[in-house]
């Protein structure tokens, strides 16, 4: 994996980059749709792929493990081949979703005993097997095992658990020098900074995941419930010691508010579920701000679903007609609102690359910060 860093904007620390791996080029900052199951909910792989168009998508190795299972991706031959996905992937060690998904978990030095939220069945996560399993699952990008704390966390706990997910990037590490790829492209190994809300933990982590020298770094455990201000004070310190020439990956972030003062903090990369799961509640993201599309204040607007919208649905439905849909719980309501959300979150990541490569991104970051922060 190569990073190419093109740009840093002169009135903020946004930054424009291209990384290159064996599936393609990833233009940065850049979005990540969340395809947890081999799906991106509600969009077939060629709408994905023709009008929306991201360079990469994420997948969820707690998910994959459990269903279908390690063993059918590998007679598959990899997760793109088995979803029809020829451009990059980047897979979750599973270090988050066991902590909020599994019904029930015990966290031990040597791993994680968790019980499926799907049967009940126990398991257990060790940093070695989790890469195992995402070297079998064949993503581009695969992430270091780590523990994710809760918010609020006492600092006792936070640093123990810090301590912990060191020790276990490190044993990560080591299995992976042991293993060749299996489907003969590079998988690239991206350690996750913790170290809850608490500053100076945040720092003695961003050091130590510094000092591995990872082509890529990620920063977790942010986004978990904390307030904004303090999401942004902890992006901060991290991306100050993060190296400079290498991508940031900022965890599950976020709404296009958090995604655009992160990029502004240093952040290239993000995923999140918020497009695609509040589509599927209704929910718009719109250039001037959010949009319940059940509301009844729709139910006679014939225009265009989004004026301003880059993807066919914005132009080819009324703001009624997906209301209507909705109405009745037709699935096209959420597919069209789907695209239309994920849609909205390249155009709005494609936009600040190029206003951070025309050198304006700040001043653009704030009228779009004030014009988003709108209920329609
Ligand atoms: N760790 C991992 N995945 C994650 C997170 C984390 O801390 C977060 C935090 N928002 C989202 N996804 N492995």
């Amino acid at each position: 994996m190569k990073f190419d860093l093109l740009s840093t904007d002169t009135g903020s620390k946004a930054r424009a980059g291209t990384i290159t791996t064996d599936h393609g080029k990833i233009e940065t900052p850049i979005f990540m749709p969340v395809g947890t199951v081999a799906s991106v909910k509600g969009v077939h792989q060629r709408e994905l792929k023709e009008d929306i168009n991201p360079d990469i998508i994420l997948g969820n190795t707690y998910h994959l493990y459990l269903r279908p299972q390690t063993e059918i991706l590998k007679k598959a031959g990899g997760l793109h081949k088995f979803m029809n996905w020829d451009r990059n992937i980047l897979t979750d060690s599973g270090g988050y979703q066991v902590y909020s998904l599994s019904a029930r978990r015990k966290i031990k030095e040597e791993g994680v005993k968790f019980k499926s939220h799907i049967d009940g069945s126990y398991h257990v996560f060790t940093p070695e097997n989790v890469m195992e399993i995402q070297r079998t699952i064949g993503a581009d990008i695969i992430m270091a095992f780590d523990e994710c704390t809760p918010y609020p966390c006492d600092y006792k706990y936070a640093k123990r658990s810090m301590h912990m997910t060191h020790r276990w990037l490190d044993r990560c590490v080591n299995h992976l020098q042991k293993v060749d790829p299996l489907y003969g492209f590079d998988q690239t190994l991206f350690p996750i900074v913790q170290g809850s809300t608490y500053k100076d933990l945040r720092k003695q982590s961003a050091e130590y995941i510094a000092s591995v020298g990872a082509e890529g770094n990620a920063i977790g455990g942010l986004s978990v419930g904390e307030p904004a201000e303090e999401m942004y004070a902890m992006t901060e310190v991290v991306t100050e010691i993060l190296p400079e020439d290498k991508p940031r990956y900022l965890m599950g972030v976020g709404t296009p508010i958090n995604i655009l003062e992160n990029i502004a903090l240093g952040v290239d990369m993000f995923d999140c579920v918020m497009p695609t799961r509040n589509a599927r509640n209704g929910m718009l993201f719109t250039a001037h701000g959010t949009i319940n599309i059940k509301n009844k204040k729709w139910e006679d607007d014939f225009s265009p679903l989004d004026e301003m919208g880059t993807t066919f649905v914005d132009k080819d439905y009324s703001k009624a007609y997906v209301r209507h849909l909705f109405s009745v719980n037709e699935l096209l309501g959420k597919q069209i609102a789907t695209i239309h959300n994920l849609g909205f979150y390249m155009w709005l990541v494609r936009e600040a690359r190029k206003h951070i490569l025309a050198g304006d991104f700040a001043r653009w970051k704030n009228m779009m910060v004030k014009q988003m922060d709108k209920r329609l």
